[in-house]
């Protein structure tokens, strides 16, 4: 009787170990699993950066928004009057968005494995940047084609409150510390749900200065 209620969970549940987290049915926090490879992503980064630098998009209502966001990959998220979409090249320079370093995108590949998404190559990786104050309101991310593909995120830096909400924007949303090193893995249920963080608290992280950094990998195209 328990052994049989324990083999279903088995079959329903993602494989939980230490620091595993389902924060949702299909959204995986994985507790610090960027954490020993971070000082590698961020000097990765600042090449991406000098190639690429951080800018301050606007929304298609005309709204700048606090985040300053690049991109590295095949394919660059961009939002300006004309509206949101996917480019590969970079509208600030014309040239193509950096290539995405194998450092990001073997920790992807490897973290979306650990939720069930072998194969997993994603094609665009847009990096956030949160000075304090900074946030992001509550949004859905549905530019990219295929959404059986997860989103993969990458927090470093200072930590950040994140709001994860429902099918609606008005849908209450609970709120998710996330850390330093930390990864969350979003597929399946998860995948097009409202999600955004509060504003960045004040501080001072050892890697990153007084910002966060979060590297969100996507198959876009
Ligand atoms: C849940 N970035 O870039 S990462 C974004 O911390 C974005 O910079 C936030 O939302 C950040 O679009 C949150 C976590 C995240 C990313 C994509 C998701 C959560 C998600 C897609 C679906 C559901
Ligand atoms: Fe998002």
């Amino acid at each position: 009787m328990a052994a049989d209620l324990f083999e279903s969970l088995a079959i329903e549940m993602p494989p939980i170990g230490p620091g595993v987290e389902a924060l949702a049915p299909g959204a995986l926090l994985l507790r610090g699993f960027a954490a020993s490879v971070a000082r590698e992503l961020l000097a990765d980064l600042r090449r991406v950066v000098d190639r690429a630098p951080f800018r301050r998009m606007s929304t298609p209502g005309g709204l700048r928004m606090s985040v300053a966001m690049t991109n590295c990959g095949e394919l660059g998220w961009v939002s300006d009057r004309r509206g949101y979409r996917y480019d590969p090249a970079d509208p600030d320079s014309g040239l193509r968005w950096p290539p995405m370093p194998d450092s990001f995108a073997e920790l992807a590949r490897r973290a979306a494995g650990h939720a069930g998404f072998a194969g997993f190559a994603p094609d665009a990786c847009l990096v956030n940047r949160y000075a304090p104050g900074a946030r992001l309101s509550l949004h859905q991310d549905r530019d990219e084609r295929d959404f059986g593909w997860p989103i993969v995120s990458v927090s470093l830096g200072l930590p950040a409150i994140f709001q994860f909400g429902g099918a609606r924007r008005s849908d209450k949303a609970r709120r998710v510390p996330l850390q330093h090193g930390d990864v969350v893995v979003w597929g399946g249920p998860a995948r097009l749900k409202h999600h955004g963080v509060l504003a960045l608290a004040d501080g001072e992280h050892p890697l990153t200065g007084r910002s966060r950094v979060n590297l969100t990998f996507r198959k876009a195209g």
